[in-house]
């Protein structure tokens, strides 16, 4: 079938060239001169450059609107309304920068083709238009950059202290994530720790880990309006922790914490009626290429008042209940009691 396709396709151009031959025949037999021809043709593809450039930008338009129902929801994070702002701005730059280019370059193409009784002039520069186009897209691009890295620096601050502490572990192929409990300390970690028992290798003689409770099957949940202070890490390859409606990523690097801190706006429920999608769900994925099974890496995530989240957790086992014995025997000298604290 591929390779009928391929001979019709070459069959079509063999076609095509002979179809040129004979217009050129035409031309040859009605006494048309070499020239004539030439400027003919010029004028053909003028006008055909200027199609290409009105159907492609009306096309763009057209696609944009047409597909904007796949962008994502607004953003459901009080930082995400800044940074979806920051993007639009950006978008706007780019957008103007695009059009004024090509409508240019197009129009220049077809307003300039070659014409006999036009001579070219001799501009071989021009220190004002230079000094134009090289300080405006600098002061453009560095006011978009300042604002960019304030709005950064504000984001990732690193004195937020006082959001509720979750650690978010990538590896392949999946996600746990591990909530502080009352204390709202982490135990401590360490990736030496990890055995089959103990996949985040917990430090069990780290007191602040007797609360740690780890989420039972594939789905996450946080409460909305309240300040979360989220720890990644990862236990084999570089993954990223991507929550797209909430305009969080951080990469999750082995051997090293990195952090992300916000506060959910809008429940999974509000979302639902916000999208009219009475399936939405939020989800956590992987956004780097990690392995064979990347595309695996998907947890549900569900935003939901505090109350709601409180009974919830209560359902949730603490991380030395899910590590099946050996692991927490061994580490507190069999003191299994310490589970209890
Ligand atoms: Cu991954």
């Amino acid at each position: 079938m591929n390779l009928l396709i391929w001979i019709a396709a070459l069959l079509g151009v063999l076609v095509l060239i002979r179809l040129m031959n004979i217009v050129q025949l035409t031309a040859a037999l009605s006494g048309e001169s070499e020239e004539e021809e030439q400027n003919r043709d010029n004028k053909t593809n003028a006008i055909l450059s200027m199609a290409f450039m009105i159907i492609g930008l009306v096309l763009i338009v057209y696609m944009t609107l047409r597909y904007s129902k796949f962008m994502l929801p607004r953003p459901a994070t009080e930082h995400g309304v800044e940074t979806d702002n920051l993007l639009w701005i950006n978008f706007g730059v780019i957008g103007i920068v695009f059009f004024a280019t090509q409508i240019a370059l197009f129009w220049f193409a077809y307003k300039y083709r070659y014409d006999k009784s036009r001579r070219a002039y001799f501009y071989p520069d021009n220190h004002k238009l230079e000094l134009i186009w090289t300080v405006v897209p600098t002061i453009v691009l560095a006011a978009l950059i300042i604002t960019g890295l304030n709005s950064w620096n504000k984001i990732t601050q690193s004195n937020h202290t006082d959001g509720m502490k979750i650690q978010v572990y990538g590896y392949q192929f999946n996600w746990i994530a591990r909530y502080a409990g009352k204390d709202n300390t982490l135990g401590a970690s360490n990736y030496k720790l990890i055995t089959d028992d103990n996949g985040l290798g917990v430090d069990y003689r780290d007191k602040a880990s007797a609360d740690d409770i780890m989420t039972a099957g594939n789905e996450m949940r946080l409460p909305v309006g309240i300040p979360i202070d989220m720890e990644f890490n990862s236990r084999d390859v570089i993954h990223s922790a991507y929550f797209p409606h909430l305009r969080v990523q951080m990469n999750c690097v082995p051997g090293m914490t990195t952090k992300f801190y916000f506060k959910p706006t809008i429940t999974t429920a509000e979302m639902r009626k916000i999208t009219g999608d009475p399936n939405f769900d939020y989800v956590l994925l992987c956004n780097k290429i990690c392995g064979v099974a990347h595309y695996t890496m998907k947890m549900k995530l569900v935003v939901e008042t505090p109350e709601e989240f409180q009974a919830w957790i209560k359902t949730q086992k603490p991380v030395m209940e899910t590590a099946t014995g050996t692991a927490a025997q061994e580490i507190t000298g069999g003191n299994k009691s310490v589970a209890s604290l």
